[in-house]
C-alpha cells in the first residue's frame, strides 16, 4: 500500500513539471527556490535554437542552428582532444556543454560554446575525475549531471558540474545494464539495454550513494531493443529509439507515447504499454537503422535523432500516427551518438 501511494506522489511530480522545489541537497529551501525561479526566467530568456550531436569515433561535436529552417539547418563542428563522445547536455545557464569523453573516461565542460566558430579546436575548462568506465547517455539536473556506465550490473554516476570543476557527487548500482536515462523533477527514468524495458526511480535526486533500487520496470509492447529516450513535461510526452538489431542498419523505430503518465500507471499494474498506446516511426523511408539517442521538442514540434547505424542526425515532425515517415531533415553525422537541445 505504502509503495502505491508513493507512486502516486511520483506521477503527480511527474506532471507538475517541477517538483524541485522540495529537493534538499546542500542548499537551503528559500535559496533552492529563489535559484529555480532565477534558472527558470533565465532558461525563458535564453532559450535557444541549436542541436547538439556527439561523435564516437570523428573527435568532433557537432552544433546546428535550427533558427532558419528545421529542413535546412546550418552546421559548425567543434573539434575536440578526444575521439569517442557520447552522453551530451547544454546548460543554459552557463553556456556549457557538458559531454561524456569516453576517450579518458571522464566527464568534460566545454564553455562559451555559442561563441565557437565552424572549425573550432576547443579544449575543455574542466574535467570530472575518471569515475566510470564505459560512459553512455547522461542527463543535467540541479548543476549536476549524472552519467551512465554500461558495465556489467550497470551504475550510475553523478557530478557536480559547472564551468571550471567536475567533481564527486554519487555513485549507483542499479543492478541492470543501462543505456541512457532522464531527470524529469526529483525523479530518473533509464532504459534497460538489451531489452524493451524502461525503468523508473522515485525520488532520485535525494537517493544516497550505493544500491539504488528502481520503483518501477515496465516493458514497451514491440519495441526490440531501446537505446535513448526523452521526455517532455509540459505536453507528458515520452519518446524512445528502438535499434531493433544492433547489428541491422535499417530496422530501427522511434516510439512516441502520449499521455505518458496515465499509461505509465496502468501500465505498473500489467507490466506493458500496449502498442495501442503507441505511436511508432519506423519503414524504408525513415533511414532509422540503430537511433541510439533522442531528444524531442513539441514547442518545434520535432524529434531529433542520433543515428548511428547510419551516421546521421535525422529530424523528424512530431507524428499524430504511426507511419512510415521520411525525416524531414537527415545529414551526415560520423559516429552519431548523442544529441541534445537547447530549446
Ligand atoms: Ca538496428
Ligand atoms: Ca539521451
Amino acid at each position: 500500500m505504502k509503495t502505491i501511494q508513493l507512486f502516486t506522489c511520483g506521477f503527480l511530480a511527474l506532471t507538475l513539471t517541477n517538483c524541485q522545489d522540495e529537493s534538499v541537497d546542500t542548499s537551503t529551501m528559500d535559496d533552492y527556490n529563489s535559484m529555480a525561479n532565477k534558472t527558470l526566467k533565465m532558461s525563458e530568456k535564453m532559450k535557444g535554437h541549436s542541436v547538439y550531436v556527439s561523435s564516437n569515433n570523428s573527435g568532433k561535436l557537432s552544433v546546428f542552428d535550427i533558427q532558419e529552417s528545421l529542413e535546412m539547418p546550418s552546421m559548425k563542428s567543434l573539434s575536440l582532444p578526444y575521439m569517442d563522445a557520447d552522453g551530451v547536455e547544454y546548460d543554459v545557464n552557463r553556456d556549457a556543454i557538458y559531454q561524456v569523453n569516453r576517450s579518458d573516461k571522464a566527464l568534460v565542460t566545454l564553455s562559451h560554446i555559442s561563441q565557437t566558430m565552424d572549425g573550432d579546436e576547443i579544449m575543455p575548462t574542466a574535467m570530472g575525475p575518471s569515475t566510470f568506465e564505459n560512459g553512455r547517455g547522461s542527463a543535467l539536473y540541479n548543476n549536476k549531471v549524472v552519467v551512465v556506465d554500461d558495465v556489467t550490473p550497470g551504475k550510475l554516476v553523478s557530478y557536480h558540474v559547472n564551468e571550471d570543476v567536475i567533481s564527486d557527487f554519487r555513485q549507483y548500482n542499479v543492478g541492470f545494464e543501462v543505456w541512457d536515462v532522464h531527470v524529469n523533477g526529483k525523479d530518473l527514468w533509464a532504459i534497460e539495454d538489451v531489452s524493451s524495458n524502461l525503468v523508473y526511480f522515485k525520488d532520485f535526486h535525494n537517493a544516497k550513494s550505493g544500491d539504488l533500487m528502481y520503483s518501477a520496470k515496465v516493458s514497451i509492447e514491440g519495441l526490440i531493443r531501446t537505446h535513448g529516450l526523452d521526455y517532455d513535461a509540459m505536453t507528458d510526452t515520452m519518446v524512445l529509439t528502438d535499434i531493433g538489431s544492433a547489428a541491422v542498419p535499417d530496422d530501427g523505430a522511434l516510439v512516441i507515447i502520449n499521455e505518458f503518465s496515465n499509461k505509465f500507471m496502468a501500465a505498473m499494474d500489467s507490466g506493458i504499454i500496449p502498442m495501442e498506446d503507441q505511436i511508432r516511426i519506423e519503414g524504408d523511408m525513415t533511414e532509422l537503422g540503430n537511433p541510439v539517442d533522442v531528444a524531442v521538442s513539441p514547442a518545434k514540434q520535432a524529434i531529433f535523432v542520433a543515428e548511428r547505424a547510419q551516421q546521421k542526425l535525422l529530424i523528424f515532425e512530431m507524428p499524430v500516427s504511426s507511419g512510415n515517415y521520411a525525416p524531414m531533415y537527415s545529414t551526415s553525422v560520423p559516429g552519431a551518438s548523442s544529441v541534445t537541445i537547447d530549446f
